[in-house]
């Protein structure tokens, strides 16, 4: 507090991010306030956020902060480090900031060795703290010592930090909300990623409220497109500016979810007190519920919008910054520890995986995994089975199958799929999927059958090819009505396959047996087609399959009964 922060901004900026009367009237910053510096040198526009020091504001500071890629540590040369500072660090980290560059101002009225000490209880500070110092600059915005060189070093920061990434959705953390004349409703915030053009259509979250984006400006100028990290107003004129709160959401429909329910990391909080979660800007109360080691699961008092990987603040009841989180899973599904506790290690190293157990044999659907991570994912870049939309883990269909032979066998082979659909809560594509190449079954008249143990004999499709084909030998193209039950039927034996795509039932193959016996041990061709007075189509086939089942043997032109039936 006091350090010098906003000064410092606007000595960098031409701009004062105090704006309030009251801050002018106090001399010090309340809320968050947004500047912004073109360094041409890398060609870039630095959004410069100014927050509040005094602990009061902490939430104040915390909107700022949320939205921050980076920071510059603002320190007193005359004061050193204070607790705010060290706070606002804490709160930093908290967010994900785990670099920083140092301003140790108001060097113009600090004798050079105490500006050393306090640099060197920075420097010691940042390394307790594992944050990363890109440099130290000295300046006094008063006297308009050292801007440039902190300029450069702004330039040199931003230049080392990530680009935000290219395929996340868009999100914007909304800070205020006003009414223009001639305009409508502007919402104001900071982009935390993705794109956002005129004409799209976005929704207010939590509230569900859709509204077209008329037009966009980046500091006072229209854009056609605003883009991770900028400072956003969106026209949107059919939102009601009344009803936004700070740290609301812009989204784009189905994209990104909704949840009171996530599961996260973090080390200093007790279970089933209070506290507040900040998601981005906006902060929410919870109580956590312990789960094993660092992972808790937190249940909130409102909706809010988050991804995997999202970083926060929390704090206590009385308004103190505890520590951060680590969201790891958006929208749990399964609430028992044990789960989480079974597979804690997917959780942290391998989310797509776990979030696939998790959602078990409902799968999930390519969209709600990427509204799980903010960003499209490419499903052949997972471990996973495809069916249609949707995704499963390979564990869990082997699971279904196991399941489901358990079922058919424990039903005497035979089992409705209509029941095998309710009982195994799986859907028609699953058990598609299982039944293709499950081998020794079959299904008939929507009944799944073991082909060696079902009782097929009260079934209506057996009783009609039985009927079908007591006639005499059927060729296959008339069986089609009867495919799937004249496979069991054969591999039952109450139907012979003699090749050629002809069937014969079992006694009136016997009975053609019986009959040519009585020609004596030995026959021929013609003898045969006599007796049984059957087409050469069908005679010959027959005789061969005999010869198949080593009933006759061919010696010659005659053929020899080797033993009995
Ligand atoms: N001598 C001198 N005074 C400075 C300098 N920078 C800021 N000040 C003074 O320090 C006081 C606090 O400056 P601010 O810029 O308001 O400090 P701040 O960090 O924004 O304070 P909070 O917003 O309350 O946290 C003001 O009276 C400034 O005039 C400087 O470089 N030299
Ligand atoms: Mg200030």
């Amino acid at each position: 507090m006091d350090h010098g922060k906003t000064s410092l901004i606007k000595a960098l900026t031409s701009i004062d991010t105090d704006r309030l009367p009251e801050e002018k009237q106090r001399g010090m910053s309340i809320d968050v306030g947004f500047a912004f510096v073109d360094l041409q040198k890398i060609n870039t526009r630095v959004e410069i956020i100014d927050v509040p020091g005094h602990e009061r504001f902490l939430k104040n500071a915390i909107a700022g902060l949320s939205s921050a890629q980076g920071l510059i540590l603002v320190v007193d040369a005359n004061e050193g480090l204070m607790p705010q500072t060290v706070e606002h660090l804490k709160l930093a980290k908290s967010f994900g900031i785990e670099h920083c560059i140092v301003a140790i101002t108001k060097i113009d009225r600090a004798d050079p060795e105490l500006i050393k000490l306090v640099k060197e209880d920075v420097e010691e500070f940042l390394r307790k703290e594992n944050v990363k110092c890109f440099g130290f600059y000295l300046v006094s915005s008063k006297e308009g010592i050292g801007l440039e060189e902190l300029k450069e070093g702004i330039a040199h920061y931003v230049e080392s930090l990530p680009e935000p990434p290219k395929d996340a959705f868009f999100r914007m953390s909304v800070d205020s909300a006003f009414h223009i004349r001639g305009y409508g409703t502007v919402l104001r915030g900071s982009c935390m990623s993705g794109i956002v053009k005129e004409g799209d259509t976005l929704i207010l979250e939590p509230l569900g409220i859709q509204a077209k984006v008329r037009n966009i400006q980046n500091h006072g100028n229209f854009v056609k497109e605003g883009k991770a990290w900028q400072r956003l107003a969106i026209n949107l004129p059919e939102i009601d500016h009344k009803l936004v709160e700070r740290g609301f959401w812009l989204v784009k429909r189905g994209e990104l979810l909704k949840t009171k329910i996530t599961l996260i990391s973090a080390y200093g909080i007790k279970p089933g007190k209070e506290y507040t979660f900040f998601f981005g800007m906006r902060g929410v109360s919870g109580i956590p519920r312990h789960i094993h080691e660092d992972v808790y699961m937190i249940r909130l008092s409102q909706p809010v919008v988050c991804v995997r990987s999202d970083r926060g603040a929390i704090l206590d009841s009385s308004g103190r910054f505890v520590c951060g989180y680590k969201l790891l899973d958006p929208n749990p599904k399964r609430l028992s520890k044990a789960f989480v506790k079974k597979h804690l290690h997917l959780l942290k190293e391998d989310p797509i995986t776990y979030y696939l157990l998790e959602s078990g044999v409902k799968g999930m659907s390519i969209k709600e995994l990427s509204a799980y991570f903010g960003r499209a994912i490419n499903p052949q870049h997972t471990q996973s089975v495809r069916i249609g939309d949707i995704l499963y883990h390979p564990d869990i269909l082997k699971q279904v199958k196991e399941r489901l032979l358990d079922l058919i066998q424990n039903s005497k082979g035979v089992i409705k799929l209509a029941e095998v659909v309710s009982k195994l809560k799986i859907t028609q594509g699953i058990l598609g999927y299982i039944l293709k190449d499950l081998r020794g079954y079959a299904v008939v008249e929507g009944y799944l059958l073991d082909e060696k143990s079902a009782k097929i004999e009260e079934l209506e499709s057996f009783k009609k090819l039985m009927e079908f084909m007591q006639d005499g030998i059927r060729e296959e193209n008339d069986l089609f009505n009867f495919k799937d039950v004249l496979t069991v039927a054969v591999k039952k034996g109450y139907i012979h396959s003699l090749g050629e795509f002809l069937y014969i039932r079992d006694d009136l193959f016997k009975n053609f047996v019986e009959k040519l016996k009585e020609l004596g041990d030995t026959f021929s061709l013609q003898q045969a087609k006599e007796k049984l007075k059957l087409t050469r189509k069908y005679l010959i086939p027959l005789l061969e399959y005999m010869d198949l089942k080593g009933l006759t043997q061919r010696e010659g032109n005659v053929r020899k009964f080797t033993k009995d039936v």
